[in-house]
């Protein structure tokens, strides 16, 4: 008995003892699913300490693309840029939270730059005006990316009200974002939906 109330008391500093997942499923008007959203969820007292991804912060470049095209990462990550093209690339960001240029690099070359603002990053390549991607960096660990089945998965919230926060770059509407709230279970998943409609991609740089 002393031994399970102490392996409760530790579980409870381990984790949050009441904690549930939400499933967001975003739509677009046509009830078309959006994959490569990012969903943010804000529980109450979100604390400050240190948190990774079990994804890598890692931004390729793979057959004349960028990959992902959506990356997300913790604020202060160190991303790694590598080259898998015979070609050259030219990495570059104007966006207010990171401005940075790798100069030409050519295959299996990797530069890193670290991400120290939460917001928006848009990515280009100054040689292939087509190549475009995103890193989202983030201030939460309840953060995930919606699949082709525009479904995002965030595990483990703890339980009570939380701001959810739905971004995409070509989502319509002030900074592609929006907001809802929702009711985080005690244990299980809460279901919320959102809708939203995509403007075509612009090639320029210029909204972040
Ligand atoms: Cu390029």
């Amino acid at each position: 008995m002393r031994f399970l109330a102490s392996l409760l008391a530790a579980s409870t500093l381990a984790a949050p003892a009441w904690a549930g997942d939400i499933a967001l499923t975003l739509t677009n008007s046509a009830g078309q699913p959006i994959g490569d959203a990012v969903v943010m969820v804000r529980p109450q007292g979100l604390g400050r300490e240190p948190f990774r991804f079990p994804w890598a912060n890692r931004m390729a470049q793979q057959g004349m693309k960028f990959d992902p095209f959506v990356l997300i990462v913790p604020v202060g990550a160190e991303v790694v840029f590598p080259n898998f093209d015979p070609v050259r690339h030219h990495v570059y960001s104007f966006s207010a939270a990171k401005t940075f240029e790798l100069k030409l690099y050519s295959r299996e070359e990797t530069r890193r730059v670290r991400f120290d603002k939460p917001g928006v990053v848009a990515i280009g390549c100054n040689i292939h005006d087509d190549m475009s991607a995103f890193i989202r960096v983030v201030d939460t660990p309840f953060a995930a990316k919606s699949g082709a089945n525009g479904v995002a998965l965030i595990r483990g919230v703890p339980a009570g009200q939380a701001q959810v926060v739905v971004w995409h770059p070509h989502l319509k509407g002030k900074a592609g974002e929006i907001t809802l709230q929702a009711a985080v279970p005690a244990s299980g998943t809460a279901r919320v939906a959102a809708r939203g409609d995509l403007r075509a991609p612009r090639l320029s740089h210029g909204a972040y």
